[in-house]
């Protein structure tokens, strides 16, 4: 019985996720067939295997009804791929430090640097012995400048501020 009762919640469940995807796009629920809907019914009632249940949502997505997108959970569609250097930044005593300090990001993601202190800063990419590389090099940025950098290939970027080299920050390419 128990086997039942849970066989019956999974198929409400995914009879809840086909109907979720119905609403997003209502020309595609007119395509689902009716024995699809009924083997939904089935499964839950025990009339049915699991095989002949799976075939069915099988089906569904193979003739792109239920659309089912490959996601990465640990990042936002539309990540946030900025950093701030935030105000007093400058100042060695403060906590004006880059936010985030190390921002995490898929490959081939612009990250944008926004200049929100009240003095010019720079951002330079730092190799592994803490000298500049040529990798990502900005002019100087004045209040409110922004300098973008598309990151390729994963690895961990370490950056400074030549003007303020107290102040570092990495971006870690995943
Ligand atoms: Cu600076």
């Amino acid at each position: 019985m128990k086997y039942v009762s849970m066989k019956k919640s999974l198929s409400i469940t995914i009879f809840a996720i086909i109907l979720a995807s119905f609403s997003a796009n209502v020309a595609n629920a007119e395509s689902i067939p009716e024995w699809v809907k009924n083997n939904a019914l089935w499964y839950g009632q025990g009339d049915i295997s699991e095989k002949e249940f799976l075939n069915a949502i099988k089906f569904l997505i193979e003739n792109g009804v239920l659309i089912v997108e490959a996601s990465d959970s640990k990042y936002p569609k539309n990540i946030d791929a900025t950093v701030i250097i935030p105000n007093g930044n400058s100042d060695i005593d403060s906590t004006g430090f880059y936010l985030p300090l190390n921002l995490e990001i898929p490959t081939n993601t612009v990250v944008t640097w926004v200049n929100d202190d009240s003095v010019p800063h720079n951002i330079q990419s730092l190799d592994k012995l803490g000298k500049v590389a040529d990798i990502f090099n900005s002019p100087p940025l004045n209040t409110g400048d922004r300098f973008e950098f598309n990151f390729e290939e994963s690895g961990v970027y370490n950056y400074y501020c030549s003007f303020h080299p107290w102040r570092v920050g990495s971006i870690t390419v995943e």
